[in-house]
């Protein structure tokens, strides 16, 4: 066969596994494996049936992406699809972990399918910007019908075994072992005389012609609103409709060159490279030196949205939680913040009220610190306050047990500062969540100066724990996100100032793919949050840089804080989540405008994307000329999961990668003209355009 693919006998069933971990991807050496087990299978009169299997923790979990792009090497997945369902004996899959992608085409290849209770399948490729390549779109609608076939592709979930038993996708669940139920199984086939059945000349799932053309277009119809923006999810559909009326190798052919299509897409680029950015950030080099401390308790400090968000997230992890407040008020508002997340999870059907009793078991409220002294972890989670912050980290210090890690959720503060308040500066490390943080994935882990590897290692410990992508972050001024988003924000505020009307700039974010713009975004966050921190840095501004906050400040003193007081950049109907614009906020844009002696311009959509990515860049670049962040990768991933950068353009430093980092560079010079200091391009963009260097190249760089 192939060092990965072995085919071994037990009596007249051949079982056929698939070696390649750790998710059995269907490489090059898998495929041929496979191919030529099929060939053997065919030609030994002893076999009558045979079972396709994964070793190790999945049946494959899709082709191998890290060979998307390369030149392609014989056998394609589709034919080996096409060469299992050709087999003259009934070939079964046996199916645990997750067969997904190439893996349930592979299964539905196969003539029949086990899969252990446990199992799950889906075709996730619109997650990485393709379509499923390998007969996804022509096989699975024959078994579980159009419409079906459709959701799973386009919301690329997982579907669990039960589930796709009941969508005609799985004929049986293992009962005990899967490789012996799928022996079994076989031999029954066996004996009933029951041979190949090929899922491309199934037609059970699908209706009648008219049925399919009206499950077809409302899929189609739908794509706007589940799909937003993509390309592949079209594509899935005009795949499927083709395969309706073609035969099987005309439809393979068809799916395949939607696939390639999809291929040469900036998208599909972008999402691979987020697909593998995320899992990259937690290989940080503390991880490879220490070990984590064990960690099964923690403490979180403050109960407000942040602290019981961050407490929720802990008690899904698992994890004991003991919250601490300062007098019973507190607390009490602090318990009922996390008591209304699992009280609407019973209400919405996703929990019992005996799972949320047993979660609620694990939460103790407490007015004291001395109820910390069992702790592993503790969160501080109070006010963003210097000398408040130091208050706690000085009680910490007297009551944490030795070896606690002690943690601070600031979003600006320098944890270094907050550390001397501790005789144990070596167990201080920053650990940034994003509100609301049960929910947000992004986990920015800051590394203070005295920190060990093993604190930071249990920072990145708690971050898998609590299913979280974890950023490792040097020590500044807003760490990765924040400091990045300083700038753009900036960017922004001043086209408003010169001329762009904030809607303008909302509508070409959202154009470019932003769930909203930045305007929604304060108004949504609470605009006094930027209001207190332009003031609280108003003593430390340098004069020559141009001011930023001319225009929100004046809505902020009109006490016009965005959502909460129903009027910001937009104005909001009582209940209303969605605003209109703002007239009130025209005529202090304005205003502003002539105090400030700027004649508005126009800003085209193109130029507002332009100076908006450049800021936003540019500083990337700076952050990783001083270290801050390790790898452009980390600064995607920050942007992907805390600041709604969308997917399918890869995050900021590969989009400029795409976009061309020497045409970043030539905005940079455009923009420098009119403010040298604030568009001053960063001197690490200077050297790789001369270099011709891509950020891609500093990430593979970083990897090896
Ligand atoms: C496809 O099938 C196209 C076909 O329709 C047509 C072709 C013609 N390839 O996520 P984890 C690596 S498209 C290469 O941390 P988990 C991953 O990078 C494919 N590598 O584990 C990581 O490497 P490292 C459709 C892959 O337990 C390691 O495996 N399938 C692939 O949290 C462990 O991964 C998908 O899109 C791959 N396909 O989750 C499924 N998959 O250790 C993508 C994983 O160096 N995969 N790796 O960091 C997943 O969703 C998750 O990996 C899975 C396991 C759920 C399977």
């Amino acid at each position: 066969m192939s060092d990965q693919v072995t085919l071994t006998r037990d009596g007249e069933i051949a079982v056929v596994t698939v070696e390649n971990p750790p998710v059995n991807a269907l490489g090059a050496a898998v495929r041929q494996g496979l191919y030529k087990a099929m060939e053997e299978i065919d030609a030994d009169d002893a076999i009558k049936a045979a079972i396709i299997i994964g070793s190790g923790r999945t049946f494959p979990a899709g082709a191998d992406i890290r060979e998307f792009g390369q030149p392609p090497q014989p056998p394609g997945l589709s034919e080996v699809c096409t060469r299992i369902e050709d087999a003259t004996k009934p070939v079964v899959a046996a199916i645990h972990g997750t067969a997904l992608g190439g893996g349930l085409e592979i299964s539905l290849g196969c003539h029949y399918r086990i899969a252990d209770p446990k199992g799950r399948v889906g075709l996730p490729e619109v997650l990485i910007g393709v379509l499923p390549g390998a007969g996804g779109t022509i096989r699975l609608p024959r078994v579980a019908g159009i419409a079906a076939a459709l959701d799973i592709m386009i919301s690329g979930r997982q579907v669990g075994a039960k589930e796709a038993l009941s969508l005609g996708i799985l004929d049986r669940l293992a009962d005990g072992d899967l490789l012996d139920s799928a022996k079994s199984y076989a031999r029954e086939l066996v004996a009933e005389g029951a041979g190949p059945r090929k899922t491309s000349e199934r037609s059970e799932g699908l209706g009648t012609d008219a049925e399919n053309a009206a499950a077809l277009e409302a899929a189609r119809n739908g794509i706007v609103k589940k799909a937003k923006g993509l390309y592949a999810p079209a594509r899935m559909v005009d795949s499927m409709e083709y395969s309706l009326t073609h035969s099987l190798q005309d439809a393979s052919n068809y799916e395949r060159d939607c696939f390639m299509e999809c291929l040469k897409t900036p998208q599909q680029k972008g999402l691979v490279h987020a697909f593998f950015a995320e899992r990259a950030s937690a290989k940080v080099p503390e991880n490879g030196r220490a070990d984590p401390r064990p960690l099964s308790k923690i403490g979180v400090i403050g109960g407000g949205t942040m602290g019981a968000g961050i407490t929720v997230a802990a008690l899904n992890a698992g994890l004991e939680v003991t919250m601490v407040e300062r007098d019973k008020g507190s607390i009490d508002r602090g318990r009922n913040n996390v008591e209304k997340v699992y009280a609407r999870d019973v209400e919405k059907g996703r929990k019992t009220e005996e799972q949320k009793a047993a979660i609620m078991a694990r939460y103790t409220p407490s007015t004291s610190y001395d109820d910390l002294g069992d702790a592993d972890l503790i969160i501080e989670a109070v006010f963003e306050n210097m000398d408040v912050k130091k208050e706690v980290f000085a009680i910490l210090d007297k009551v944490a047990k030795p070896g606690a890690v002690l943690a601070s959720n600031t979003s600006y503060l320098n944890i270094d500062e907050i550390a001397s308040a501790t005789s144990r500066p070596e167990d201080v490390i920053g650990l940034h969540f994003f509100s609301p943080a049960n929910i947000m994935r992004l986990l920015e882990i800051v590394i203070p100066s005295n920190a060990t590897d093993d604190a930071i290692a249990t920072g990145f410990d708690l971050a898998k724990k609590m299913k979280k992508v974890p950023v490792r972050a040097g020590l500044c001024d807003g760490f990765i996100g924040n400091r990045i988003l300083g700038k753009y924000a900036t960017a922004a505020a001043y086209m408003v100032e010169d001329g762009a009307s904030p809607y303008a700039v909302d509508e070409a974010l959202v154009n470019f793919g932003y769930p909203m713009g930045i305007h929604a975004m304060g108004d949504l966050a609470g605009l006094d949050i930027g209001w207190s921190n332009r003031k609280n840095k108003a003593a430390t501004r340098s004069n020559d840089a141009r001011y930023n906050g001319t225009i929100a400040d004046r809505l902020c003193e009109n006490g016009w804080f965005g959502q909460k007081t129903g009027k910001g950049w937009y104005v909001y109907k009582e209940g209303d989540r969605r605003g209109t614009p703002n007239p009130d906020a025209e005529k202090i844009i304005d205003e502003a405008r002539r105090d400030l002696g700027i004649a508005p311009r126009e800003f085209t959509e193109d130029e507002i994307i332009r100076r908006y990515l450049a800021a936003m860049i540019n500083e990337g670049a700076k952050v990783l000329e001083e270290g801050i962040a390790l790898k452009p990768s980390d600064i995607d991933v920050t942007f992907l999961f805390g600041y709604g950068f969308p997917r399918y353009r890869g995050g900021p430093m590969k989009y400029a990668d795409m976009y061309g980092l020497e045409n970043v560079l030539n905005d940079l010079r455009e923009f420098e003209k009119e403010d040298p200091k604030f568009w001053k391009p960063a001197q690490l963009i200077i050297d790789m355009v001369e270099k011709g260097e891509s950020f891609d190249d500093l990430n593979k760089r970083a990897a090896s």
